[in-house]
């Protein structure tokens, strides 16, 4: 298997951190997809994101898709109706935390009152407390992919100096208590060089 993404990106990690909970093998190509990899990106996915995912003659793009893949592969248990509406959630404060960031890196404020920002600002707070909701139910107490995919976007989101979690006490404890797990070192994207 050859895993295509970054080191930085929390849709990437998730997916390594799922292969490794299951001691999958596979080589990773770590690419600077806004910079000078982006002709290699081009000839990997036409979407022009990552992660990619290589596996004898499948090519997977989009991590939901991978996950998919995987979770037949590997003989893993499938997400329930309510882990696909969480996962939903974590992805939309993750798609709205990519788009402000970039907004920023295009010299865009993104504190001003206008719609697009302001219906990224209203979807991360709303996502946000529905996730501490959850956290407080005890939803993301096993170490499974929508727990993988919530420590990879909070933690990228506080790596970015994106999100506070003073906030919402449940998130917090919760991604304390994950602290020491094998992989989450080697896959932190402040290792990265980018
Ligand atoms: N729905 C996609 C989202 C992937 C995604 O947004 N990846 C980011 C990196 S963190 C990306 O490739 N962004 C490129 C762009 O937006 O131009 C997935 O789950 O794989």
């Amino acid at each position: 298997m050859k895993l295509i993404g970054s080191a930085t990106s929390p849709y990437v990690r998730r997916i390594r951190l799922l292969l490794a909970a299951n001691a999958q093998a596979y080589s990773f190509t770590d690419l600077n997809i806004y910079g000078e990899d982006r002709d290699e990106l081009r000839k990997r996915n036409p979407a022009l994101k990552i992660p990619v995912l290589y596996d004898d003659d499948e090519i997977l793009y989009d991590s939901r898709v991978i996950f998919r893949y995987l979770s037949g592969k590997l003989s893993l248990p499938g997400l329930s109706w309510a882990e696909e509406n969480r996962l939903t959630v974590i992805d939309a404060v993750n798609d709205s935390m990519v788009t402000l960031l970039l907004s920023q890196r295009s010299g865009l404020d993104t504190d001003r009152d206008c719609l697009i920002f302001n219906l990224q600002h209203e979807r991360v707070e709303k996502s946000l407390a529905a996730l501490e909701s959850w956290a407080g139910e005890g939803c993301f107490e096993a170490w499974d992919y929508t727990a993988i995919c919530l420590y990879s976007m909070l933690d990228w989101c506080l790596f970015r100096g994106l999100i506070e979690l003073d906030a919402t006490p449940n998130l917090s404890a919760w991604f304390n208590a994950q602290q020491g797990r094998p992989d989450l070192a080697k896959t932190d994207p402040r290792l990265a060089d980018q």
